[in-house]
């Protein structure tokens, strides 16, 4: 939609009235953005956009309720708020798969912005409101502060200041803090859900709580984790939706249909899936009208999707990325990697895993593979290699340890922690291109950039217990096959794991 002077309008609440709906435009925001917020989002990144709010708007919908508004929390830049406070909340889902045309969807269930490093008291007001009865997060593995130990790290200076006091600048802080507020104002129980890609995400989270509570000045500290543990629940969640960076390209197909400019537009699969723990301490948004799972137990699910997608996810990245693929589809487009990701699905994931119920693993892997595929989805290797330190320990370390357990030899799993191994240590691709190393260990990781002699590569990695722990770098025979796939990858030579004996 164009103004006179040629300008094209950006969405807004009043763009908004303009847009006529069609096979590939719907906009259910005409509905939603009249709702008042009851559920704050930390980390409001594209992957909640695209998959927590779709499910809270259709639960909106399907409810008629309009008291599930989403307040979202950015975690460290401004961006999402600027680039949705003037679109009134509002931003388009495009929507791509092989074969049909690219569908957009106009969400309005984003009520609110709030930027988490410059607004943290109305932060803390938000999660005190007792409107409000979920809180939900996605602020990523490295949110949450870990320590090698797998607790809260209490080193961390940005921990230690938020349990000084400070304006809260950390996740585990944010939401204590918030917690606290909450307590102090009498607003009564909130569910907090985590949707990170973590196994038992949820206790993650709680023991996290737990370990601010226990930092904090003693009587403080045990009152307020006193009431959290009568007040409010930590379950489990299983999401899945890919979600690439959005692309200029992207953009210019979403003005195409919607004829606006949209800054917060976000891209996505049409696959999803949310399972998630039945275990709330107050009211909910009706998420099974909107396809999400409930469940007693989710582990079994969060491990099929951790080991089978996001296990099979990184080891195509960093394969691909070495041979020179830029996105996923295009490495799964290459038949030796697809045979490796086919074989580590099926030949050395699937056997540590329970089955779901009434889920087929070994359809649930072909159908990854297929959502891989996607050639709409320019989801880049790089993207995904992201943060290898992490990942790998519950993608591809914890089930290499089970395999191995089971008296069984993952070679697939072990060409996949070769190929981070040396996607660190060359920094390139086939033809020279760099690859990023983006991790928040690079300090530690990026000592091994540039060594050739692939034994000493693989002794210095293994040596960082964070990531392995300390069974696997003692298996001997284990080690001697990682340095033998290091050592043919940093020579350009992909093993093939399904012929090796
Ligand atoms: C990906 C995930 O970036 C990554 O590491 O493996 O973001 C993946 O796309 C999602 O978990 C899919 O649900």
């Amino acid at each position: 939609m164009a103004d006179r002077s040629g300008a094209v309008n950006r969405l807004d609440l009043t763009t908004l009235d303009g847009l006529t709906e069609s096979a590939v435009l719907s906009v259910p925001a005409r509905r939603t953005a009249r709702s008042t917020v009851g559920v704050v989002h930390l980390g409001i990144g594209a992957f909640h956009r695209a998959h927590q709010a779709v499910y809270t708007e259709d639960a909106a919908l399907a409810t008629g309720e309009l008291g599930w508004g989403i307040c979202g929390v950015t975690q460290r830049s401004a961006s999402v708020r600027d680039q949705l406070a003037p679109q009134d909340g509002l931003y388009g889902i495009l929507q791509k798969d092989a074969g049909v045309p690219a569908s957009l969807r106009i969400t309005g269930i984003v009520r609110e912005v709030l930027d988490g490093p410059t607004q943290a008291d109305d932060v803390l007001d938000r999660l005190a409101d007792p409107a409000v009865a979920v809180v939900t997060l996605t602020v990523s593995e490295k949110g949450y502060r870990r320590g090698p130990d797998g607790r809260l790290d209490l080193t961390d200076p940005v921990v230690r200041a938020d349990i000084g006091g400070a304006s809260p600048a950390s996740a585990v802080g944010r939401l204590v803090r918030g917690l606290q507020r909450r307590r102090d104002r009498d607003a009564g129980p909130v569910t907090v859900l985590c949707c990170d890609n973590l196994n038992h995400n949820g206790a993650v989270v709680g023991a996290l709580v737990g370990d601010f509570c226990r930092a904090l000045p003693t009587r403080e500290g045990d009152a307020l984790a006193e009431w959290i543990e009568a007040n409010v629940a930590f379950p489990s969640s299983m999401v899945d939706r890919i979600v690439p960076a959005t692309t200029d390209g992207d953009r210019r197909q979403a003005r195409a249909i919607s004829g606006l400019d949209d800054e917060g537009l976000v891209t996505a699969e049409p696959f999803g899936q949310w399972v998630i723990e039945d275990r709330f301490t107050a009211r909910r948004p009706a998420w099974e009208l909107a396809g999400a799972q409930f469940t007693d137990d989710v582990t079994p699910y969060e491990l099929m999707k951790l080991r089978i997608l996001n296990g099979s996810h990184s080891t195509l990245a960093y394969l691909g990325a070495l041979r020179g693929h830029r996105t996923i589809s295009d490495a799964v487009a290459d038949d030796g990697l697809r045979e490796i990701a086919t074989a580590l699905i099926r030949d050395d994931m699937i056997p540590t895993l329970a089955q779901p119920d009434g889920v087929d693993l070994v359809e649930y892997g072909d159908r990854v593979l297929a959502r891989y595929a996607n050639p709409g989805l320019r989801h880049t290797t790089v993207q995904i290699a992201m943060d290898g330190s992490q990942k790998l320990p519950q993608r591809l370390v914890a089930p290499a340890l089970a395999a191995i357990g089971a008296g069984r030899r993952p070679h697939a799993i072990t060409l996949g922690l070769a190929a981070w191994m040396a996607y660190i240590a060359t920094g390139q691709d086939r033809t020279g291109r760099a690859l990023p190393l983006d991790d928040p260990m690079a300090d530690v990781l990026g000592q091994v950039r540039g060594t050739t002699d692939a034994a000493t590569v693989v002794d210095r990695l293994l040596a960082i217990g964070p990531i392995f722990g300390p069974e696997l770098p003692e298996l001997g025979w284990w080690r001697h096959e990682l340095v033998d796939d290091v050592r043919n990858l940093l020579a350009g030579r992909i093993p093939a794991p399904a012929v090796r004996t």
